[in-house]
């Protein structure tokens, strides 16, 4: 590797020109400058936070927030990425060729290695950063990086369009100084004078157009169904929708190696979160012979990778995979910490099939699996509830888990018997040692005559996921959001019927718990228009916004026999762990309706048979505990848990 210069130094303008460069010279020459201001802007922000840091040690700054004298600068940073974010929703599909985004790459991992000796390394404000083999191979958050590898990829007329619907969307007031990332809503254009944005308590979204570059070196995008188009697809529908103008993006960041080895080890880590380019500085280091040595299938399509789904891009991969994972840390972390509603994270490829040691199913990192550790770890969040109703079975995760009692996992996904990929997931497996019974498969059995659909998943929520749910009372609930149980997905990536809508209101029950701090991330799913729609039923949900309402035939309708029959067995195992289900072990065959009648009788015979063996005053408290097991804080049900 080269030396560094001290100099930082943005890229050579030459560059830029190998896509299309913007129209206007006026407006190329912002971009630059926008560009050299942003740079100084970080460098002059890191100085700042090590400034704070050593005040903080000597405790003179220990009670007082960080402040951010240079909160309007970073606001005009905040435009600049939303103009960049929309564009890149533009981008073409197949962009550049392979050749050129190669050397696209490399130059990337050059500045980040730059960029890494250039500045002063600060971590975050938790402080635990202990000697990390990823961080002398992390980027820095400097945006202005971001900022010009986005831009060559954009279309000039694209970058200086302000779409519509951001236009329209009045100033924000005035708020609480805050340095996370600006709502779309509330860009400006450029010559506006900077004024400070207020960071509502929304619904976070995070998306970074890292995640389209893990591609397969085919080139051809048909033979694999996890690609690009899925989260660029739901990000625009996020827009067209006006939803992402009521939440806020967040942005997104690769996660460190460090981060990674909470699940998985040291090998794996490596294997898929490190490039040639940084991976042979790392050898150097640490003299990892094998790494630099990685083997890989020849696939019939051209490309390599572990299998024909889990492909590898050796340039563009690892940032991918190790994006997603960070995208999701961040979110979650600002959701966690009460800074946001609860959150939505558009991320590829999947993870919750990634295992320790294996990479599988789409997937190389478990992102939720991580999450959930690191909350638990730097945010000393107590219990985390994971749920996971993509159509296949989350071995990764159940595996990431199995023996921890902090972490419930509890699964809905097609089984037949263990023929259903990946294999694994019966009801028996509840968890070993001392996280016996924090592990649930409901593990749908009896093929796809008839498919298991929206009454099936209504009445899993309602007599296992959410007595269960309650009953554990997380502290955050992570949602692995695979929607490939949405009509429209054939076997074997799917073969069920539920519909987008219904993901809206599973989505709106499990709001009912963890305070609300809920967050979702993208799992498996294909079919475009199933996953926009259903992502759009989520996000409505997760605003609080009014859903489309079920059809009154799915209220009706009773549950499949096959269906029964998985819920009968899934509640037999599992109330030697949790007492809440056995009520349920009957009417499980019973229409949504009449369940809803049945529960609301339940309650009030309750109630009278209270009032008769006390005094009212007494009643009315028992009659309370009973029917509220949730802290106050909480928001109540908006419908009726069906
Ligand atoms: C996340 C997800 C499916 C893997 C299918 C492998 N995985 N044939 O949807
Ligand atoms: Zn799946």
């Amino acid at each position: 590797m080269r030396t560094v210069g001290k100099l930082p130094r943005h890229r050579p303008l030459s560059r830029t020109q190998s896509s299309p460069l913007p129209q206007s010279p006026q407006a190329l020459q912002q971009l630059v400058m926008q560009q050299q201001h942003q740079q100084f802007l970080e460098k002059q922000k890191q100085q700042q936070m090590q400034l704070g840091k050593i005040l903080t040690k000597t405790g003179e700054l220990s009670r007082q927030p960080t402040t951010h004298p240079e909160e309007t600068e970073e606001e005009l940073t905040e435009q600049q990425e939303a103009l960049l974010g929309e564009g890149a929703l533009t981008m073409p599909r197949e962009g550049s060729t392979e050749s050129e985004s190669t050397q696209e790459d490399l130059e990337e991992e050059e500045d980040e290695e730059e960029d890494e000796e250039d500045c002063i390394q600060v971590k975050d404000e938790d402080g635990e950063s202990g000697p990390d083999e990823g961080a002398d191979l992390e980027e820095s958050s400097a945006g202005y990086k971001k900022l010009f590898a986005d831009a060559q990829q954009l279309q000039p007329l694209q970058v200086y369009q302000a779409p519509l619907s951001l236009a329209t969307v009045p100033h924000q007031a005035l708020g609480r100084t805050q340095s996370s990332p600006a709502a779309p809503g509330s860009m400006k254009s450029p010559t506006d004078h900077p004024t400070v944005v207020k960071h509502l308590f929304t619904t976070g979204v995070v998306y970074d157009t890292f995640m389209l570059k893990h591609q397969c070196m085919c080139g051809n995008t048909h033979v694999h169904p996890e690609h690009a188009g899925r989260i660029q697809s739901i990000w625009s529908r996020l827009q067209e929708t006006g939803l992402l103008s009521k939440c806020e993006r967040i942005r997104g960041r690769k996660a460190t190696l460090d981060e990674i080895q909470t699940v998985h080890s040291e090998y794996h880590t490596l294997l898929y979160g490190t490039s040639p380019l940084n991976r042979q500085k790392l050898d150097s280091k640490k003299l990892l012979g094998p790494i630099s040595q990685k083997m890989y299938a020849m696939l019939p399509c051209g490309g390599i990778g572990v299998d024909s789904d889990t492909v590898w891009n050796e340039m563009h991969s690892s940032s991918a995979v190790r994006m997603a994972v960070g995208c999701l840390v961040e979110l979650a972390f600002k959701v966690a910490a009460g800074e946001l509603k609860n959150g939505f994270a558009i991320i590829r490829p999947p993870g919750h099939h990634a295992e320790e040691s294996t990479a599988m199913g789409f997937c190389f990192f478990n992102s939720v699996a991580i999450t959930a550790k690191l909350l638990q770890q730097k945010l000393s969040v107590g219990k985390v509830l994971i749920v996971d109703w993509d159509i296949h079975h989350g071995n990764g995760t159940q595996q990431a888990f199995y023996d921890d009692p902090s972490v419930l996992y509890i699964s809905l996904h097609r089984y037949d018997n263990g023929n259903f990929f990946p294999g694994s997931g019966a009801p028996e497996e509840v968890g070993g040692g001392p996280g016996v019974g924090y592990n649930v498969n409901v593990a749908w059995t009896g093929g796809v005559d008839p498919p298991i659909g929206d009454v099936e998943y209504l009445t899993a929520f309602r007599t296992v996921v959410m007595p269960i749910a309650h009953e554990f009372s997380p502290d955050v609930v992570l949602v692995s959001a695979g929607f490939d149980a949405v009509e429209g997905h054939l076997s074997p990536l799917g073969g069920y019927s539920v519909t987008a809508r219904c993901f809206g209101h599973l989505t709106r029950q499990l709001m009912t718990l963890a305070g609300g701090r809920v967050v979702l991330a993208l799992e498996g799913g294909h079919d475009l228009t199933a996953i926009c729609d259903a992502s759009e039923a989520c996000v409505s949900a997760l605003l609080s916004v009014e859903l489309q309402p079920l059809d009154e035939a799915v209220l009706q309708q009773k549950p499949s026999i096959n269906a029964v029959a998985t819920l009968e067995k899934v509640i037999e195992i599992q109330s030697k762990h949790w007492s809440c289900v056995q009520r349920f072990a009957t009417g499980l065959g019973c229409s949504l309706r009449e369940a809803q009648t049945g529960e609301k009788e339940e309650a009030e015979t309750v109630s009278a048979m209270a009032l008769l063996s006390m005094g009212a005053e007494q009643a009315q408290a028992a009659a309370t505990q009973e029917h509220s097991p949730r802290p106050a804080e909480e928001p109540m049900e908006q419908e009726p848990a069906l």
